[in-house]
């Protein structure tokens, strides 16, 4: 071989070398824990785990996703401040529990918001759900997308509950903010903020009497073994929001953080359509599993909707006008 061609060809192998030095720099090895609430058999622990091998497939396994479920790296908030922190790169999580970080996420504790899923989905990743996104910015947090936990149903250990009136005297346990603790006041009940993570316990050794979640949440958390009446009340729609240490994530080249941003999109999806295909037969399953189930009349639905209409007058006006005139528009422009 000539001189002229080996020093040709060293020099296309060195090119060579280096532009995949670049790209395998460009996406490192890295651990990602992710943690969530529910149990691992449940609609998160699947989506959790789909959203790992989406990621896994995407970047060759180098970002590696370890799902933790069951509050095993702690609750809601402690998760959240952990990620602020920088001590946990990511989470699922109600946006219920943001609402001490962006108080204007408790717009989606506001009863009879949305009239079904199509129009969540279209607030919620439309303009609207991406401007309250953003706000999580200055705090720590990013938002990625929002899963979604689904409309909410009441359980309680005392008696069927067919009316507002029947919330009187019952110790119901609410997610940790203000508005929800409104909400259910107003309405009668002896309401008592908690994280979900001791809620369970708290069922079974009486400490509550009732709570309120989607029928999928109900039977994968087993409340059916510590709960007797199921009121199907769909009062609240609760999104899930996927979320990211903003002190990790400013660390990620672009291309990582376009890989989670797209596998995260991927999970959303598959955490939807797997939530709506299993909601009636969890509702068999509780059934199956004992509890007692009252369907709440369109008429009774209506007079929660009136006794409750303070409460959402007192804190769109917290949240100001615009933020309210916003959410009001998305959701008329879902309508049509
Ligand atoms: C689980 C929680 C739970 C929520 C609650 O992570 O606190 O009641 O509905 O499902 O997000």
């Amino acid at each position: 071989m000539s001189k002229l061609l080996k020093i040709v060809m060293a020099a296309a192998t060195l090119t060579m070398v280096s532009a995949g030095a670049h790209a395998a720099d460009d996406v490192k090895a890295r651990n990602i824990r992710f943690g969530y609430g529910l149990n691992e058999d449940s609609v998160q622990g699947r989506a959790a785990r789909y959203f790992a091998d989406e990621l896994a497939k995407a970047s060759d396994g180098k970002l590696k996703m370890m799902t933790f479920g069951g509050a095993s790296l702690g609750s809601d908030s402690q998760m959240q401040s952990a990620l602020q922190g920088g001590a946990q790169e990511m989470m699922v999580g109600s946006t219920a529990t943001l609402v001490g970080i962006v108080k204007e996420y408790g717009v989606f504790d506001f009863p009879f918001l949305f009239n079904n899923e199509k129009e969540a989905d279209a607030v919620l990743d439309g303009d609207f759900g991406t401007k309250l996104m953003k706000k999580l910015d200055e705090k720590g947090l990013v938002g990625i997308v929002y899963w979604e936990n689904g409309f909410r149903n009441l359980t309680n250990n005392s008696h069927p509950v067919a009316k507002v009136e029947d919330l009187s005297g019952i110790k119901l346990r609410v997610m940790q903010n203000q508005v929800a603790l409104d909400v259910f006041q107003t309405m009668g009940a002896n309401a008592v903020p908690m994280a979900f993570s001791e809620l369970f316990s708290a069922l079974e050794t009486g400490v509550v009497d009732g709570q309120e979640n989607p029928v999928n949440t109900i039977e994968s958390s087993k409340f059916y073994e510590v709960q007797k009446y199921l009121s199907l009340t769909k009062h609240v729609y609760s999104p899930w929001i996927v979320m990211a240490s903003k002190k990790w994530w400013d660390g990620l080249s672009s291309t990582e953080q376009g890989m989670i941003e797209k596998a995260a999109v991927a999970s959303r999806d598959f955490e939807r359509k797997d939530n709506r295909a299993g909601t009636a037969k969890a509702l068999d399953a509780l059934k199956a599993d004992g509890m007692q189930v009252t369907v709440v009349s369109d008429a009774e639905l209506d007079r929660m909707r009136e006794v409750v209409k303070p409460v959402i007058e007192k804190f769109s006006k917290q949240y100001g006008e615009e933020t309210s005139n916003e959410l009001m528009a998305a959701i008329k422009a879902a309508r049509n």
